[in-house]
């Protein structure tokens, strides 16, 4: 992937500016740091390697060279989508799940910010937001989607089992054609950010839905309930084995199968 294989690859796409990077420390720090200065809407940073590439809380995100899409794309919110910036990280998953429906591949959500394939880690979503005083002025939405199976980081301790679009495929679909079926889902789904119609298409894809699953917050006992679907901003709802209803909202929260 080089700057122009992206120009041609996007060229029908009504984005803002693009930012290539043969190496890079993290998109989403360079997506940060040009949001200030003013980045249109829609404006894309992506790298063919992050150094310092970061999950939630800090955590590693790992993107080898020539391996995974690693991106970043700036939203500027309408007045309209301001009511709905949790579910910016919605949006990002469901334009995942798109662009792997067109390669044939059936994918779940891990909730909040996985996309699972066979149920494993083929893709990570990274929500961040530049604030303007008290509110917020946009959003960094990282995406890292493992392409090629060397994409997978073999040195760390994986929280979850990963997997690539190579070992779904049984070969590496062209990083730029993914790339667009993604931003091209993205861009089609923004205008449905707010509808009940974006909530059930997020909901129908969680994974787990109907199942038991464990929940670990940060600093809790771990919860083990049936998991229903979402809450109107995003937030997952469960019911405990004593039939209560449970709501688990954003925040560093581990989700698994109960078994
Ligand atoms: C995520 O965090 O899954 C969010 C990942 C977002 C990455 C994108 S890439 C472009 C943009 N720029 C950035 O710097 N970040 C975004 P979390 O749920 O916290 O998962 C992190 C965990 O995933 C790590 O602790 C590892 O266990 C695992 N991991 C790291 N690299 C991986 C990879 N390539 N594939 C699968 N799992 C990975």
């Amino acid at each position: 992937m080089n700057e122009h294989i992206l120009q041609n690859a996007l060229a029908d796409l009504s984005i803002g500016e693009v930012r290539y990077f043969d190496t890079i420390g993290s998109t989403n720090d360079e997506a940060l740091a040009w949001a200030t200065e003013s980045a249109p809407d829609l404006s894309l940073i992506i790298a063919d390697e992050q150094t310092t590439g970061r999950g939630r809380l800090n955590r590693k995100w790992l993107t080898p060279p020539g391996t995974a899409l690693a991106f970043s794309l700036i939203l500027r919110p309408s007045a309209a989508d301001r009511v709905h910036l949790s579910r910016a990280v919605g949006l990002a998953a469901l334009a995942i799940a798109e662009s792997l429906r067109k390669l044939h591949l059936s994918s779940q959500i891990k909730w909040p910010n996985d996309v699972l394939v066979h149920g494993r880690k083929i893709a990570g979503i990274l929500v961040e937001s530049v604030w303007s005083g008290e509110s917020i002025d946009c959003q960094v939405v990282g995406m890292g989607v493992n392409i090629r199976q060397e994409a997978i980081p073999y040195r760390v301790v994986l929280q979850f089992p990963a997997s690539s679009l190579e070992e779904a495929l049984g070969s590496a679909p062209k990083r730029e054609e993914v790339l667009h079926d993604i931003l091209f889902a993205l861009i089609e789904l923004r205008p449905k950010l707010g509808t009940d119609e974006f909530l059930k298409a997020w909901e129908e894809k969680l994974a787990w839905r109907g199942e038991q699953v464990r929940i670990q917050a940060l600093d809790e006992p771990p919860l083990t309930a049936k998991l229903l679907g979402l809450d109107s901003d995003g937030s997952l709802r469960l019911r405990d084995e004593h039939g209560n209803p449970v709501t688990v909202h954003f925040g560093d929260v581990s989700l698994r199968p109960a078994a």
